[in-house]
């Protein structure tokens, strides 16, 4: 079971790193891997196990996040509609977006990133993603909400890229064009 430990933390280089394709069909041991970054994000959003475990909430996890430079994600998140995504992906892909964006007003957190850094993150407010499940199965499906932003946040971590990589420097609460607020 992955524990806060196992969590890198900013300023370590694999966070800066392009992750690498998983080959297909993956092996027993990427696929342990994508089960323990689930199993991660599930237990942390049980409070009796984030308790007594010491785990930091989240609603989302990527492979280099633990030290693994591989294209892996796993997100279990809500929506506003109560409606739960739960995936874990092998070669997650954003294949089209909207021109909208959207944006958290509480701004994002990071459990690699210990401190709060306030801002406006603007992210694609809709988009498509393409990946491979578990169980081989490829899948593509719509997204929009907090579900988009968090897959987006989680295919950044693939990319090298961090959340505050998108805050203006200059005026963090900037207004953003053309984007829609989400409260959760
Ligand atoms: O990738 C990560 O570091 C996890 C991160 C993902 C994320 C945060 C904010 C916006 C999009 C994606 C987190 O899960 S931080 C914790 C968090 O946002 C949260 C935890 C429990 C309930 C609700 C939110
Ligand atoms: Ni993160």
């Amino acid at each position: 079971m992955l524990m806060m430990e196992d969590i890198v933390r900013d300023g370590h280089p694999i966070l800066r790193k392009i992750a690498t394709e998983v080959s297909m069909p993956p092996s027993e041991e990427d696929k342990e891997i994508l089960k323990s970054l689930m199993e991660y994000v599930q237990n942390s959003q049980i409070p009796e196990i984030s308790a007594q475990f010491g785990l930091r909430p989240g609603i989302g996890l990527a492979a280099p996040q633990i030290n693994v430079s591989k294209r892996m994600i796993a997100v279990h998140v809500y929506d506003n509609k109560d409606k739960l995504y739960s995936y874990a992906l092998f070669n997650p892909k954003i294949v089209s977006h909207s021109v909208e964006k959207a944006y958290l007003v509480s701004g994002e957190g990071c459990l690699s990133v210990d401190e709060n850094i306030p801002g406006f993150v603007p992210r694609f407010a809709r988009i498509t993603l393409k990946g491979t499940t578990l169980d081989g199965e490829v899948v593509k499906f719509r997204l929009k909400g907090l579900p988009a932003i968090c897959f987006q946040h989680e295919i950044d971590h693939l990319n090298g890229i961090m959340f505050y990589d998108h805050i203006n420097k200059h005026d963090p609460f900037a207004p953003i064009e053309d984007a829609i607020a989400i409260e959760r």
